[in-house]
């Protein structure tokens, strides 16, 4: 190999030696730059006589388009291989499964409504729902809460700017126990002159209001009541249906029941319910569940129906608590102030 050949082998060889497009340019400067290789060979031809200059100027010529061969052969490799690396980073799976809209769910209370409506149902109870904005009439008199008692004050009860046929101020129900007048009025009258009457059994579910708020209290909540009322519906007969109640909900039949008294307008005798169960997470404290009792004869009256013939009980329950104690949630708010973070946790 001659001295030419071996130049252009050795440019060749550092310009595949360059690993990026800077480096291959400082490369190119040793050979084809200003002080380059092969610019010396060429200033080196001026000492040449006139035939040898030209012999020798055509083969150098050669060597300088053979090592700008050789560099812009790097320099498409570098390019072509820039190229190759920036598709890969950016490359697009098409195959992938695309992103969707995530799915939503059933909030927390809302599936609690659902299960204590299949619960209920299965035992032959109604589900009967109504209006959030009640009557005086409804929400309190009819249930014979007395025309001073507290619970009918401002500070308690959310009362609207619009006034009823008797002209008493409407108010946010309080319960939704009024739901149960207006369906035992309607079954009354639906029926009347049957003998004897058909059963009511009816659960009334739905959200509530009081002007009440901490980390157990909601201005809005949930109740859920129930009424049972025949000629021979007794105490005996709510212990079987509420047990069999929290049996179902709580999934499990390991729990006591017991009546405690208590006092509701509506109710005569009236007693709180609570259950303690023997193992889990809630196990070995009384948990009050809910409220009940033998309904009053003055409201079994305002139903339309006879109090010497009628009688049965009634109950009602918080669906917001039942679903933080299934769910072990501290505060109420929680189940309120929409928060997917917490809420998506359910689904
Ligand atoms: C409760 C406790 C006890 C109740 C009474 C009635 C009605 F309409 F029959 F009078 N409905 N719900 C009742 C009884 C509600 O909640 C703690």
């Amino acid at each position: 190999m001659n001295d030419l050949d071996q130049l252009v082998s050795t440019a060749t060889a550092e310009f595949d030696a360059a690993p990026t497009p800077a480096e291959l340019e400082n490369a190119k400067a040793r050979f084809l730059g200003k002080g380059g290789r092969v610019t010396d060979l060429l200033k080196s031809l001026a000492a040449l006589p006139p035939d040898e200059k030209k012999r020798r100027g055509a083969e150098i010529n050669q060597v300088k388009a053979r090592i700008e061969a050789a560099l812009q052969a790097r320099r498409d490799h570098l390019a072509d291989a820039e190229l190759q690396a920036q598709l890969h980073a950016e490359s697009l799976d098409v195959t992938l499964p695309g992103r969707r809209r995530g799915t939503g769910g059933l909030h927390p209370v809302s599936r609690t409504l659902e299960r204590i409506e299949a619960i209920f149902g299965s035992m032959g109870f109604d589900v009967a729902d109504g209006p959030e904005i009640e009557t005086d009439w409804m929400n309190f008199t009819a249930l014979n809460s007395p025309k001073n008692h507290p619970a009918r004050s401002m500070q308690d009860t959310f009362y609207v700017d619009l006034k009823d046929a008797e002209g008493a101020w409407l108010n946010l129900r309080t319960h939704t126990s009024p739901m149960q007048v207006r369906y035992a009025m309607a079954h009354a009258s639906q029926h009347r002159g049957a003998d004897p009457m058909p059963e009511i059994r009816v659960i009334a579910p739905g959200r509530t209001y009081r002007v009440d708020s901490d980390a157990t209290h909601s201005p809005m909540f949930h109740q859920c009541e129930g009424l049972w009322i025949g000629e021979n519906v007794s105490f005996k007969d709510l212990k079987v249906v509420f047990a069999d109640f929290v049996r179902q909900f709580f999934e499990t039949a390991d729990f006591d029941m017991r009546f405690r008294p208590s006092f509701f307008p509506f109710t005569e005798p009236s007693a709180e319910i609570d259950i303690s169960f023997h193992s889990g997470p809630l196990a070995g404290r009384w948990l009050e569940v809910a409220g009940s009792g033998q309904v009053h004869p003055t409201v079994v009256r305002n139903f339309g129906l006879d109090p010497e013939r009628y009688i049965g009980f009634a109950f009602g329950m918080g669906p917001d608590r039942l679903t933080m104690l299934r769910y072990g949630i501290d505060d109420v708010r929680l189940l309120f102030e929409g928060d997917l973070r917490f809420l998506s946790q359910f689904r």
